[in-house]
Parts: structure tokens; C-alpha cells; sequence
């Protein structure tokens, strides 16, 4: 469904907040792309160059988007250099690696793992949840359970970086959920040992039949409490696809996206016409019209991937990145507009 006079007059009517003329000039120049049609990749910061370069050897060769998510996502999650991601992420304040993800596909199959420990694919078992039980999430010991049922390895995941930063961390004990703020000097831009505190992957991929898929993984909010569980893993929150319309990830405080329901808010968005930027940039605008004291100090991006292979993303503070990868360009990394 386009934009056009009716569809903005009956918006307004629903009390949806229109975009001002200013916001669609600046939205339209900064939409860039016209929408390739796939297949393309999109990633959430600058490290998703190398995971949609492991999706585009899926998506270039005609396969399916579900394939080209999990694997382009497995790059993060093996790589113990970063530290919010899969092995080698941070450790909760207990000292334990615990991981969230989630994958969605073009039939609206969806599959979920929350605070699943030593296993270094979550997103794999995620897809396993996904298509050999009747349910959408296992959590804990049941997901590590069910992992290991499947022939997944368990493994040690703190690396020693990641225990030395937590045993830095445990000095003052500060906790404090604030992360992803690149650009403000309160925030804990970095973390003992120089490392940043963001980098949950989620990916947007539509291959060349023109389907849809996601995938979310990270280890969460770095020493976090034991048992809090994100966005990540929450079908609608950190990742939601709909075939029909598009699909959208996001990065940040997971509580607020939570309480948001912020990914399936940014597809219905997409849904009623508006464009991925427009309608994550609406998604962005809920938090902040919710909580205007606490978005000042918190980062959320939202990143959307519409039908047409259009694509946009949008955050409370500057910073945010994510990668872009299509049969013109596979090493593309834009920086996404923000509030602040
Ligand atoms: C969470 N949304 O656990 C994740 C963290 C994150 O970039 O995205 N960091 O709340």
C-alpha cells in the first residue's frame, strides 16, 4: 500500500502521528535504495559486513533466506573478538555466558532460545525449536537439554578476555543498563579492556524468490542479572518477519523494545504504507514519547527490510550502523539516522 492523501488523512483519524513534511523530505533523501527486489542482506553494525558476506553466499546462488540468516549470523556468533555475540560474549553478573536468538521465516515459522548456555550456535538451535518441536521457545536448562538432544557440543564459552572484563566489572559491581551509546561521555561507551557493550547481530535477508527471513542472537546486555532475558529472543520485540509486508530487527535496551513491541510495531508500520526508515524512525518515537527522560539515556535501533527490497533503519542516539549487501555492493556499512 502506498502513501497517498486518503491513506495519510485516515492515519491521522486513527491518531497515528503523521510524519511532518520536513521528516518525509529528509526521509526520502536519506532512502537511498529504490528497492533491488533481492536478493539482499541487511545487518545490524558495522561487524554485519562479514555476516552478510557469509549470507550472500547463500542468497547469490539462489537459496533461501532462512539459510542465509542462521549461517550469516553464525559469524558473530563464533567469533570470540566479539563480545556480545555467541562465544566469547560477556558473561551475566554470576560469571555465565547466556545467550538469546531467534529466526523467523517466510511462512511465519518462528523458533526461540532464551538464556541457553554453552552452546556456541544459538540461532541453530533456535531453528531446530523451530522445526522439529511443536513450540516456539525453550528456555535454560530445557534449551541446553534439547540442544544437547540434538548433537550440539557443549562448550566453554567465557573466554578469557570476557572473565577478565567481568572480574574488572565485579570491582565496583556498577549496574547500570545502559548500553550502545556511542556518543555520549556518561555512558559506558566502553567496557573494562576497551570493549564495546553492543553487537547484537540481527539480520534481514529476501532471496531471489522473494522471500522473507530473520534472525536475532547476542549474549545480552553485558552482566546482566541472572535469568533477565532481552528483546533477542521475543518473537515481535527483537525480530519480526511478515512476508506479506517485510520484516524488521533491533538492537538496544531490550526492555524498551519489549514494552514496544517494537519490531512487530515497525512491519505493521510497513504495512500501512510507511517506508523501513519512516516506520522505524515511529517505532524509535513510541519510546521516546513513552519515556522522554529515559530514551535520553538509553540507545534502541530498529532496522527494517520491506518487500521490495527497500531498507532504512533508525535509533534514539547516533551511532548506529548496520551493513547492506546486494548484487551492487557487499561491503556496505550506512550510517543510520538518529533522534539525538
Ligand atoms: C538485549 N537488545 O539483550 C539486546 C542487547 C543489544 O546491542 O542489542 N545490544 O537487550
Amino acid at each position: 500500500m502506498k502513501y497517498n492523501r486518503r491513506k495519510f488523512i485516515g492515519l491521522s483519524a486513527l491518531g497515528i502521528p503523521l510524519l511532518s513534511g520536513a521528516d518525509l523530505l529528509a526521509g526520502a533523501r536519506s532512502i537511498k535504495n529504490m528497492g533491488s527486489g533481492g536478493p539482499i542482506v541487511i545487518s545490524t553494525w558495522d561487524f554485519g559486513v562479514a555476516a552478510n558476506a557469509e549470507a550472500w553466499k547463500v542468497l547469490k546462488e539462489g537459496g533461501r533466506s532462512l539459510d542465509a540468516v542462521e549461517q550469516g549470523v553464525w559469524v558473530p556468533e563464533a567469533d570470540p573478538a566479539n563480545q556480545t555475540v555467541g562465544l566469547g560474549g560477556f558473561p551475566d553478573r554470576d560469571g555465565k555466558v547466556t545467550l538469546d536468538a531467534c529466526i523467523m521465516d517466510e511462512k511465519g515459522n518462528c523458533g526461540s532460545v532464551a538464556a541457553l548456555e554453552h552452546i556456541v550456535h544459538p540461532i541453530s538451535v533456535a531453528r531446530r525449536v523451530m522445526e522439529k518441536t511443536p513450540h516456539v521457545m525453550l528456555v535454560g536448562e530445557g534449551a541446553l537439554q534439547f540442544a544437547l538432544e540434538q548433537g550440539f557440543k557443549k562448550e566453554d564459552l567465557l573466554t578469557p578476555q570476557s572473565e577478565k572484563a567481568w572480574k574488572e566489572w565485579l570491582k565496583t559491581s556498577q549496574y547500570k543498563p545502559v548500553i550502545n551509546i556511542e556518543n555520549k561521555s556518561f555512558a559506558p561507551r566502553k567496557l573494562p579492556g576497551n570493549q564495546y557493550n553492543h553487537d547484537t547481530i540481527g539480520m534481514l535477508a529476501l532471496d531471489s524468490k522473494g522471500n522473507l527471513s530473520g534472525a536475532c542472537t547476542t549474549s545480552g546486555m553485558a552482566f546482566k542479572l541472572r535469568g533477565r532475558v532481552g528483546d533477542s529472543p521475543i518473537i515481535g520485540a527483537g525480530l519480526y518477519v511478515d512476508n506479506e509486508v517485510g520484516a524488521a530487527t533491533s538492537t538496544g535496551v531490550g526492555e524498551e523494545v519489549i514494552r514496544n513491541v517494537g519490531s512487530f510495531l515497525v512491519v505493521e508500520l510497513m504495512r500501512q504504507g510507511y517506508r523501513p526508515e519512516e516506520a522505524c524512525k515511529e517505532a524509535v518515537m513510541r519510546i521516546i514519547r513513552k519515556k522522554p527522560e529515559t530514551a535520553k539515556e538509553i540507545q534502541v535501533g530498529f532496522l527494517a527490510l520491506n518487500k521490495k527490497g527497500e531498507y532504512g533503519a533508525y535509533a534514539i542516539q547516533k551511532g548506529f550502523s548496520f551493513a547492506v549487501c546486494d548484487v551492487n555492493k557487499q561491503d556496505l556499512i550506512i550510517k543510520g539516522r538518529s533522534y539525538y
